[in-house]
C-alpha cells in the first residue's frame, strides 16, 4: 500500500499524474474546484470536455468519472469525477462512493502513479463533510488502489482535520 496523504492547499499546483475535479454532468466548467482546475489548466481542458459525448448534455453521469488532458497543469490528466448533490439521492452515500472508485480505478487504468483528489460534494453539493471523509478515505484504502500514492487537497482547516480525524480512525468501511 502507498501513501494516503492529507494536504491543505490548492489541488491545481499538485505535482501528480492525476488531478481528480469534483465536476458536474455537463462537464463545461463551473466554480469551486473546477472552476480553479479549469482557470489553472487553460482552454484546451474546456475543449477536451466538449469534446467527450454527450448523451442529452450530459457527459459524465452522477457517481461516474470521465479522463482528459490537463492542459497547463503539472498533471498528465484531469479525472472528472460527479459526486452526488447531497439532497437530491435517495442513497447519495452510494454515489459518492462510486465517484471515487470509478476515478480511482481511471486513474489506474491510464497508468497513474499518483493522484490528487479533492472533498468532492463537498462544496456547491453540500455533502457532510463528516461522511464524505468516512467514505473517501475507505475508499482509497481499498487494497485495488493500492498501488496510487494519493494525496487529498483540501481547502480550509476544518476539512483538513475532518480528514485526519478520519484517517486516525483506521476504519474501512464496506
Ligand atoms: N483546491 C482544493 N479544494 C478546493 C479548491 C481548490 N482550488 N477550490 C475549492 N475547493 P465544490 P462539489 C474545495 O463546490 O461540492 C462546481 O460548480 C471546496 O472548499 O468545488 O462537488 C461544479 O461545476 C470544497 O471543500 O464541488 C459542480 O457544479 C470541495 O473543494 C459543483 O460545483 C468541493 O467543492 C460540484 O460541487
Amino acid at each position: 500500500m502507498k501513501s494516503i496523504s492529507i494536504i491543505h492547499g490548492d489541488i491545481t499546483q499538485a505535482d501528480v499524474d492525476a488531478i481528480v475535479n469534483a465536476a458536474n454532468p455537463k462537464m463545461l466548467g463551473g466554480g469551486g474546484v473546477d472552476g480553479a482546475i479549469h482557470r489553472a489548466a487553460g482552454p484546451e481542458l474546456l475543449r477536451a470536455c466538449f469534446a467527450i459525448e454527450a448523451v442529452n448534455g450530459v457527459r459524465c453521469p452522477y457517481g461516474d468519472a470521465r479522463i482528459t488532458i490537463a492542459g497547463n497543469l503539472k498533471a498528465k490528466y484531469v479525472i472528472h469525477a460527479v459526486g452526488p448533490i447531497y439532497k437530491k439521492f435517495v442513497d447519495p452515500r452510494a454515489v459518492l462512493i462510486s465517484a471515487y472508485e470509478k476515478a480511482l480505478s481511471l486513474a489506474l487504468e491510464n497508468d497513474c502513479q499518483s493522484v490528487a483528489l479533492p472533498a468532492i460534494s463537498c462544496g456547491a453539493y453540500g455533502y457532510p463533510p463528516a461522511e464524505a471523509a468516512q467514505i473517501a478515505m475507505s475508499v482509497c484504502q481499498q487494497p485495488k488502489y493500492g498501488a496510487l500514492e494519493i494525496r487529498f487537497y483540501l481547502f480550509d482547516e476544518e476539512m483538513v482535520a475532518i480528514w485526519q480525524q478520519e484517517q486516525a480512525s483506521g476504519v474501512v468501511v464496506e
